[in-house]
């Protein structure tokens, strides 16, 4: 009996090591593994997404979907990322007057103090990614209301990502933070 029970002890620890041992390991999309934390009341919803989270090259989750008037909330996590607007044809390049938060939330573990927003004006689809440095080529890529039936889907959109080759193309700072503004982290000590 108690040699059987330290048997499956050792089978579920290994299992565990497995896991652990595959986390840092790029891990590409993340679907289900954290869904969009939604608070306050509509029409400011806030929809919360990790940047990094556990130091994937990864946004959680990486396809959002957001009525008008509700809020995308990006918390960074170790490593330093940043979150900035494409165009859908080229998911590695900052689209001209698009969003883009710059580089100022490097932490060496939790989160970063500070989290960048933007409000969602009207249901057009938004494309982001992550411009430090080959991130966004290994898909570190998000969407807020993808269109399925026209195609232009987050899959699709995390495909073209993937066939980019090299770093991402930013355009200076000031031509940036459109829509996005920076407030202090409201939960630097949740889900990190
Ligand atoms: C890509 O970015 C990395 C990190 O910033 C840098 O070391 C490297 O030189 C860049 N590569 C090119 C081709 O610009
Ligand atoms: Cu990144």
């Amino acid at each position: 009996m108690f040699t059987a029970t330290k048997t499956l002890a050792t089978i579920l620890l290994a299992a565990a090591a497995t896991t652990v041992s595959a986390a840092p390991t790029a891990t590409y999309g993340g679907a289900g593994k954290l869904p969009s934390r939604t608070t306050g009341d509509e029409p400011a919803i806030t929809h919360t997404v990790a940047a990094g989270r556990g130091g994937l090259l990864e946004f959680q989750p990486f396809n959002i979907e957001a009525e008008v008037g509700s809020v995308i909330e990006f918390h960074f996590g170790p490593l330093s990322h940043s979150v900035v607007q494409s165009s859908f044809e080229e998911p590695c390049v900052q689209l001209p007057g698009g969003f883009n938060s710059g580089f100022n939330f490097g932490v060496d573990e939790g989160q970063a103090e500070n989290v960048y927003q933007f409000t969602i004006k009207d249901k057009t689809p938004i494309w982001f990614f992550c411009g430090r440095a080959a991130h966004c080529s290994t898909g570190m890529v998000g969407s807020v209301n993808q269109v399925v039936d026209s195609g232009n889907t987050i899959d699709a959109f995390i495909a073209k990502a993937r066939m980019f080759q090299g770093n991402a193309t930013l355009l200076d700072e000031s031509a940036g933070d459109v829509e996005g503004r920076v407030l202090p982290n409201p939960d630097p000590l949740a889900g990190f």
